[in-house]
């Protein structure tokens, strides 16, 4: 399947880009070297746009982040085409001087993960890689999370941590009781999703980059399509109802809309899933 993206090298292919982290205030650089035939930006909405970068040239774009939170940056041409297939990746902006908040006053955190979510309906990747504009209803039949999807026991890559989601270590949650994990999921994609927790509630930060200003505790969020995101912090504790024990071993995150557990057309058992490991 043909994807372009923000890679770190020429000879690679990075899908999603690499993860960025900053704090409110830095300035950013950064240089976007157009390697394609066709022109493509680097944008993040209400904080940078590059504007047209031609096929071959190279651009640097320097900007400050202002606001703590999580963003998209993406390619903003073609839309929504040059981001669907694969021009997108995380930015962080932690708030001045904290390292364990979203915004300041927020409930607390030890670790953080970003997890971007795509969709991938072959035809438009196709229709891109000739050049052409997407003519078909979007019919996604790949999903998934930074770029991987999960495999199941049995599976010759199940557990693998280059391929299986639920292994790979920039999406499976590790944590011991009171490791509470900040996780920023961000869709590049276009469909919306039902995200799923088990072992424990999640609390509920923000949904499109906007803090609620209840904290509410639930297992599952929605998370809104077309560059919407959440940030939820999953706190690694025994639930109020668990009883006797602590949990322990391996639960999953799964999305609860079945297509994005599925793929090549319906293939039941791969996805956007994760695993959630009580150390
Ligand atoms: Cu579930």
């Amino acid at each position: 399947m043909y994807f372009k993206g923000f890679s770190t090298d020429t000879n690679s292919l990075t899908v999603p880009g690499a993860q960025l982290i900053a704090q409110e205030g830095d300035t950013v650089r950064v240089t976007i070297v157009n390697t394609l035939g066709t022109s493509h930006s680097f944008k993040i909405d209400g904080v940078v746009d590059s504007g047209s970068i031609a096929g071959g040239q190279t651009k640097t774009v320097e900007f400050t982040v202002n606001n703590a939170g999580s963003y998209l940056y993406y390619d903003g041409l073609n839309a929504p085409y040059n981001r669907l297939v694969g021009l997108h990746g995380a930015l962080a902006v932690m708030p001045s001087g904290s390292s364990n908040e979203l915004y300041a006053g927020s409930p607390t955190f030890v670790q953080q993960y970003s997890w971007v979510i795509n969709d991938i309906d072959p035809a438009w990747h196709d229709r891109i890689r000739r050049r052409r504009t997407p003519n078909t209803p979007f019919t996604p039949s790949y999903f998934t999370i930074n770029g991987r999807s999960m495999r199941v026991p049995g599976h010759p890559d199940y557990g693998n941590p280059d391929i299986d989601s639920g292994y790979a270590l920039d999406t499976r949650l590790e944590g011991s009781i009171g490791d509470r994990t900040l996780v920023r999921i961000l869709n590049a994609g276009g469909c919306m999703h039902s995200v799923h927790f088990h072992a424990n509630h999640v609390e509920w930060l923000a949904r499109n980059g906007q803090p609620r200003a209840d904290v509410w505790k639930k297992d599952t969020v929605l998370l809104p399509n077309n560059i919407g995101s959440l940030d939820v912090i999953y706190p690694f504790e025994v639930p109020p109802d668990s009883w006797p024990q602590a949990p322990t071993g391996m639960y999953p995150m799964h999305f609860h809309d079945e297509m994005t557990q599925t793929a090549g057309g319906g293939l039941y058992q791969f996805g956007i899933a994760t695993t959630i490991a009580f150390k």
